[in-house]
Order: C-alpha cells, then structure tokens, then sequence
C-alpha cells in the first residue's frame, strides 16, 4: 500500500500538465482545446503567452478585456469582437502549420501565441 506516492505524483502532473506537451496521459483529441485569458489595460493578466497544438487539433481560445476590443488570430484571420468584461471566443482546426500572433486590435494587447505542429 504506497499511498504516499500517489499524492506526490498527481502533483506533479497537476504542476507540469499546462506546459502545452502532449503526453500520453491526454485523451485523445476528439474534443476543443480551450485555453482562457484576461486583458487588462492592454496587458495580460491571466493564460499562457503561448499556446502549442497539435496540426489539426480544434482550438478555443477564450478572451476576457477589461474594455471593449476586437480579438484577432493572425495567420488564420479569425476575430471576434469582445465587450467590456465579457468573455469572447475564437474557434478553429489548427490546420495551418506555423507560429502565430494573436493580439487585441484596439488596446495593442499581445493576447498570445499560437504555434501549430512541429
Ligand atoms: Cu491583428
């Protein structure tokens, strides 16, 4: 009965399993990668400052701006446009391989990157 290292290991995993990696302790992807942000006076206050997927895997990336603005996800033009304190969401399949910008038109604000593949 090793109790002990349970506890230790789901630690572990709880710590290291936002670093965007896909291990083999991940479903398989017949579902959304959603990934959550918070903009705040131009900056971000909340999510990753980058976002790696699999080529072919659906993204979500959900935006939360203090002020209204218009997200955007270069390389595959998706924008959404986001009210003062109210979550917006961009969806997609990551089906275009590269590393690209994703940004808040109005503030300026670097929401993230999104690398896809490779
Ligand atoms: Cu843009």
């Amino acid at each position: 009965m090793r109790r002990i290292g349970g506890i230790t290991v789901a630690a572990l995993l709880a710590v290291t399993g936002c670093s965007g990696s896909t291990g083999s302790a991940q479903p398989p992807d017949t579902g959304t990668r959603t990934v959550k942000f918070s903009i705040a006076e131009g900056k971000r206050t909340a999510g990753p400052e980058e976002v790696a997927v699999r080529t072919g895997e659906n993204v979500a990336l959900e935006v939360t701006s203090d002020q209204a603005d218009e997200l955007h996800v270069h390389g595959y033009d998706k924008a959404a446009r986001l009210a003062p304190g109210v979550p917006g969401t961009v969806s997609f399949t990551a089906n275009i391989d590269g590393i690209f910008e994703v940004e808040l038109h109005k503030s300026g604000a670097a929401v993230t990157k999104l690398r896809v593949g490779g």
